[in-house]
Order: structure tokens, then C-alpha cells, then sequence
């Protein structure tokens, strides 16, 4: 909305307020008129007649009569109500406070409802919470004596509603201007901003203050004392938004244009990785020393130091307009989020409800370091599946079957166009999630294999189904690759990509599966006698036990939901050049014989030497050294092996550990109709080591 437009729309709703006559008049029976007047003092300096309230608003009610004078007032006001409520931390108390003040709200007196005017703010009913808004009525009703004997009652009916259709009348607004002080003469510097500058004027930085007041703990107390608020007043608790994404819009998000800039780029707002979980490869450039993950900020002051100043700025002054002196209390961009002002824009209690899980992140990894910490979140189990087997078990540990066959992570050469997603959206009402894009996210099913040296788009599917599931408030999904292998460490043989983005949520609710992505990236190109990378994915969350890794990645996919792997190659059916490849590794840690077991479709024996298998010159000397043996496969006498059998089986090839050969699978004329999935294992004495899919289906 443009300023002008505010303008003219607010006189035209003032001068219909004016038309709907707020005061409740009544005639009385022993002569006269009694009245009520409502009015209400939140957005305004002196008191605006109104009928209609927000939860949260200041009501007053005014008794006045004519025609005789009042003796006693007695007010009768419909509940649930209060008088009034402390939102005060207490920052501005001198000496300052060991911990935050406490919330905390007052009943309506007796002598309150005995008094000519009366001022409180209605509270909702159970039935009465978000998303049920109203607008609800209200009854009041006055008697009063008149001097000089006799009563006379007036009732009047008002209607209170969590507005959401007038940005001017956001929760954020009667929030941040109440309490204001008496000679504030602007309307919207209420005692909440008032503490905010204060804060930024006097606190921040001087760690000689209690713990409670350094900037990641009383940022984390200020966003949460507007919880309670919207609790009592029933408003959801605000929902952390990434800035990675776009800035939401619609009514409950929307500032006056006017301290917008436009447009946001989420691109240039990702969290650096050296504040994640995951980490990346960058260090932190604000400070000495190596950080490149959050766990690497030795104390609270450090990441303090780097992240305040650097991203917490920069994300607040992406968002609001630059101009004004950074206190000021009034003016052209008085609640721009790039002033100390910004708690006047709705997105100063998204972006630092995200904050407060960097810092709830930081507390779990470094709990000795936080003295001041947020609350922590009850343990969750956000998880990625390994296979059909998988999702229908729900995750549990050990999974059965294949483990190189995730459905929850696929590539695409350009993002989706089309939203086939069905199920929750976020706590924004959009099919988004993560990494900064609307959810976009078609099916495993639309895997296509990743083309080097261009762009491509990585989908995934992150699961928060499993009994002990309290939403997951923050959830990162490291996204790494490797060459195709059927023997795989991590992190030794693979590479993060990207090294500036994650798959990112956040506010995953119970009971749902919810896509993220797209991840741009691009795969260099493949050294000779490889044809495909694998991708390997690691779910962290403060509220989850880490992974147990290092044991080869077919062992640790299989023990730890959190980690899912995907070697698949597809290949059209008919398809005839070029052969697929991967490479065969001995992830022991002794020399020993290895297997590799070939698994295909009935209908591929048909015409037979439809498959061909090529050991490379290392592969054929360990089939030496170890005395090796075939079943299922033959020798073409051209130095290829031919399957004969729909189960194949080669074992004997001995490797040191470490030692590597290639394996070149080359599929004869296969009839056109024919899908399926050619599924190769490599196993060792430890069992299965890993390996490749080679899918059979419509090629994308
Ligand atoms: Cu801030």
C-alpha cells in the first residue's frame, strides 16, 4: 500500500466510524439519558470513538449522563478481559534487574467497574484463538444511581476481531504502541520500541550488563515477551522466517511501502555457512581464526561479534529503508527495520525468532558457553528415507533392503514449473520451506541425471513423521556428491555442494513431509571411465542425535535415519551407448576379498548377453590375486563378461584397503517395454559395503 493510499483509505474509515455513532444512549425511566462512549487510545494520542476492537487494543468505556447527576457507576463487562498487562523486561531499570521482569497481566478491580471511565482490553475465549478471528461480540452494561435516589441502565453491544485485512492494524501495532509514555507525542512509540532503542542506546555491546541483557539473550527474551502477548491475546506465536526466502506478503506481513525497500532479494540473505550446522568451506572473514561452522565460535561473544554486526544488520537493512538517525523516535522512517525503531515492522519478530534459533543452536553445541540460554526444543526426529521399504516402515533403524536408492533427493536440469505438492503449508500459508524458493517440487520419479558443467536443481523430501515428533523448529539438510562407488566413506571420498546454500527448514510440524530445495549446482566434469556423481545427505537438528558415521555409508545410512544416499544412473530402456560406470573401492581397512553381486530384471536374459560387464585392468588383476570366482557371468572372449543368470555373482577381488578399479556396465539391445532396475552390490567381509542402481525407465 503507498503512503497516499493509506491516507485516504484511513479517512474514509474514520469518517464511517464517525457515521456508526459509538455512543450507546438510553433513556431513563425516572428522566434523563445515560450514555456510553467507546473509544480506544492504542494507535492514537487522545482516545478515537470506535465499535469495533482488536485483541490487544486499549478499550475505554466513558459514562455520561444528561438530564441528572451520577452518584454511583456500576460497569458490567462481558469476559474475559483484562485491565491490563507488563510487557516490560526491565531493561531500562537502573541498577539492571538479575533476570527479565516477569509478563504479567491484571484483573478488572472492583473498584475499576466503580468508576466513571474504565479502561481494560478484551481477551479471547478458548474458541477464540487463531485462525477463529471474529469479529465476536461483546456486552457491557452500565447502571448508575442517580443523586437524588433512582437507576438507570444502558447496555451496549461491541465486537472484537484479530483484524486481518488493515496493515495499519497488525498485531505488531497495538503491540509496539501501547504503553506509551505521557509525553510521547507520536502515536506508534509505544514502551516496546521505547525499550528496543533503548537498548541499542545503552546496552548493546557493554557485556559489563547481566547475561540476560547481551544480544542474543535479550533479543531472544524481547521476541518471546511478544509471544505471551499474542498468547493472551490469541495470536499464533510468530513463526521464524529464514531470510533466505522471499519476504511473505498479505496483511499480517506488509509494512507501509514507504519503509520497504524492493525488492528483497533472498538470494543475497542466505545464512553464511559458518552460522550453520552443517558448515561449509568458507571461514568467517569478521574474525581471526577458523570458523566454518557454527560449532567452531569458541564462546557466545564470538559469534555475537562476527554475526551482529554482519548478517543481523544485513538482513535488517535489506528489508527496511535507510534514512534518519538510527534512535529516532518520530519522522519519515520511524519503524524501518534498518532503525532501532524496527520492532514496528512485522518482520523484526520473524527475522529474530530465526536468530533465536541460531542461538538456540549455538547454546545446545556449546551449553558451557551460553549462561543466558533460550530454552531449548524437545527432542524431534526430522529423517530421510532409503527406499519404498523405508517410508513404509517410518524410518526405523536398521532399514531393510537397498540403500542407495533414496526417494528424498532428485535432481532436475531445470527447476519445476508446476507445483505438484500436496499436503501442509508452512506457517506463512506458502508451498515453502526452504532455500529460499517457493516449494516446487515434482517426484523422485522426475529424477533426471545431472548434467556437468551446467546448472542443476536439487529437490529433497525432509520427513518429521516418527512417533517422538514435536515440530522440528530447525532442520538443515547438507547436500554432498562423490563419484559413483559401491564402496564410499564419508567424508573422505565426497564433496558439499553447495558451499554457500543448505536445504534449510524450518517449523516442520508433527505428522508432515514437506519438499525443500531447489539447490542450484553445478557438477564439474567427470574424470574418464565415470559417467555419474551419487548423492550423499546428512539431516542435522539440534533436537536430533547426530549421525554415527565412518563405518562405509551403506552401514551408516542403514543405521541413522538421518543420512540417505542416492546412486542411481537411469537409463532408457533400449538404450545402447554409452556404458554406465562406477568404481569399486575397499573401504576396509585390510586387504581382503571383495564381491560384487548383479541383480536384474527376468525379462533383460532375453536375448541373452543383453548385459555386459568390463573389469578394468586393476579389477581383472584383484580377480587374479584373489583366486576369484563367477557364477552367473561368462567370458564373451573379448575381454567382457556376459551375464547369463538374473542373479550374477563375482567374488575374489582382492584390493588393499583403499585400492580402487572401474566397472563398465554396458546393456545390449533391450526391448523398448522394458523397465526395471539393475541393482549391483558390493560386499565385503563386514557385509555390504554399497552400490549402484542402474534404473531402467524413461529417460529424462
Ligand atoms: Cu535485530
Amino acid at each position: 500500500m503507498t503512503p497516499s493510499r493509506f491516507f485516504l483509505s484511513a479517512a474514509i474509515v474514520l469518517s464511517s466510524f464517525a457515521a456508526a455513532v459509538p455512543a450507546m444512549a438510553a433513556a431513563c425511566a425516572s428522566g434523563g439519558s445515560l450514555t456510553i462512549t467507546a473509544s480506544a487510545d492504542s494507535l492514537s494520542l487522545s482516545p478515537v470513538a470506535a465499535t469495533k476492537f482488536n485483541f490487544g487494543e486499549h478499550v475505554i468505556l466513558t459514562a455520561a449522563a444528561s438530564g441528572f447527576s451520577i452518584a454511583s457507576f456500576s460497569w458490567t463487562i462481558d469476559a474475559p478481559n483484562i485491565k491490563d498487562y507488563n510487557e516490560d523486561l526491565g531493561t531500562e531499570v537502573s541498577p539492571s534487574p538479575a533476570a527479565a521482569k516477569p509478563w504479567t497481566t491484571t484483573p478488572l478491580a472492583a473498584s475499576d467497574l466503580t468508576a466513571a471511565s474504565v479502561g481494560f482490553y478484551w481477551a479471547p475465549t478458548a474458541a477464540q484463538f487463531e485462525p477463529n478471528n471474529g469479529p465476536f461480540s461483546r456486552n457491557v452494561s452500565l447502571t448508575v444511581a442517580k443523586n437524588g435516589g433512582g437507576n438507570c441502565t444502558v447496555t451496549a453491544t461491541y465486537t472484537v476481531e484479530r483484524n486481518e485485512t488493515d496493515i495499519t492494524r497488525q498485531a505488531e501495532d497495538f503491540y509496539t504502541s501501547n504503553h506509551r509514555s505521557a509525553a510521547t507525542t507520536n502515536p506508534g512509540f509505544g514502551h516496546v520500541v521505547d525499550e528496543h532503542i533503548f537498548w541499542h542506546a545503552n546496552i548493546d555491546g557493554d557485556l559489563s550488563f547481566p547475561q540476560w541483557m547481551h544480544f542474543l539473550a535479550w533479543h531472544g527474551e524481547f521476541v518471546r515477551r511478544f509471544d505471551l502477548w499474542r498468547t493472551e491475546f490469541g495470536y499464533n506465536k510468530v513463526a521464524p522466517w529464514y531470510p533466505g526466502r522471499p519476504l511473505p506478503s498479505g496483511p499480517q506481513f506488509d509494512a507501509d511501502a514507504g519503509l520497504r525497500l524492493s525488492p528483497y532479494v533472498p538470494d543475497n540473505n542466505r545464512v553464511p555457512t559458518y552460522y550453520t550446522l552443517t558448515g561449509g568451506t568458507a571461514n568467517d572473514p569478521g574474525l581471526a581464526g577458523t570458523h566454518k561452522k557454527l560449532a567452531d565460535y569458541a564462546s557466545l561473544d564470538d559469534f555475537t561479534n562476527s554475526f551482529e554486526g554482519s548478517y543481523h544488520g544485513q538482513v535488517h537493512c535489506n528489508i527496511g529503508t535507510h534514512g534518519g538517525s538510527f534512535f529516532e523516535t518520530s519522522g519519515p522512517n520511524f519503524g524501518s527495520m534498518c532503525l532501532a525503531s524496527s520492532p514496528k515492522d512485522t518482520m523484526f519478530w520473524r527475522w529474530h525468532g530465526f536468530i533465536d534459533l541460531m542461538y538456540r543452536n549455538y547454546c545446545a553445541l556449546h551449553a558451557a558457553a551460553c549462561a543466558s540460554p533460550s530454552p531449548a526444543d524437545p527432542s524431534a526426529d526430522p529423517w530421510m528415507a532409503d527406499n519404498p521399504t523405508d517410508v513404509a516402515d517410518n524410518g526405523t533403524v536398521p532399514s531393510p533392503g537397498t540403500h542407495w536408492i533414496s526417494p528424498d533427493v532428485w535432481n532436475r536440469r531445470s527447476p519445476v514449473s508446476t507445483d505438484p505438492c500436496v499436503g501442509p503449508v508452512d506457517s506463512y500459508g506458502d508451498h515453502v520451506t526452504s532455500g529460499g524458493v517457493v516449494r516446487n517440487c515434482g517426484t523422485s520419479a522426475d529424477h533426471e541425471n545431472p548434467v556437468t558443467g551446467v546448472t542443476n536443481y536439487l529437490y529433497g523430501t525432509l520427513r518429521n513423521t516418527r512417533p517422538e515428533a514435536p515440530r522440528v523448529v530447525y532442520a538443515e539438510v547438507g547436500v554432498y556428491y562423490a563419484l559413483a562407488s559401491s564402496g564410499l566413506h564419508y567424508p573422505s571420498d565426497f564433496t558439499m555442494i553447495p558451499e554457500t546454500r543448505q536445504f534449510l527448514a524450518v517449523f516442520l510440524e508433527p505428522t508432515t513431509t514437506t519438499s525443500i530445495g531447489p539447490i542450484p549446482w553445478t557438477p564439474p566434469a567427470l574424470p574418464p571411465a565415470n559417467d555419474h556423481y551419487c548423492l550423499y545427505l546428512r539431516v542435522l537438528s539440534v533436537q536430533a542425535t547426530p549421525p554415527v558415521e565412518g563405518m562405509g555409508i551403506d552401514t551408516d545410512v542403514a543405521k541413522n535415519n538421518n543420512l540417505a544416499w542416492r546412486n542411481i544412473k537411469v537409463v532408457a530402456p533400449g538404450d545402447t551407448s554409452p556404458p554406465s560406470f562406477f568404481i569399486v573401492r575397499n573401504i576396509g581397512k585390510e586387504a581382503e576379498p571383495l564381491g560384487l553381486h548383479f541383480e536384474v530384471p527376468e525379462q533383460l536374459m532375453n536375448p541373452a548377453g543383453t548385459i555386459r560387464i568390463k573389469l578394468d585392468a586393476a579389477l581383472s588383476r584383484a580377480l587374479e590375486a584373489g583366486k576369484g570366482t563367477m557364477t552367473g557371468l561368462k567370458s564373451d572372449g573379448k575381454g567382457n563378461l556376459v551375464l547369463t543368470s538374473p542373479k550374477g555373482e563375482i567374488t575374489g577381488l582382492q584390493l588393499a584397503p583403499r585400492a580402487e578399479g572401474h566397472v563398465a556396465v554396458q546393456l545390449g539391445p533391450i526391448k523398448t517395454a522394458t523397465a526395471g532396475d539393475i541393482t549391483i552390490t558390493q560386499t565385503s567381509r563386514a557385509g555390504v559395503d554399497g552400490g549402484v542402481t542402474i534404473r531402467l525407465a524413461k529417460k529424462r
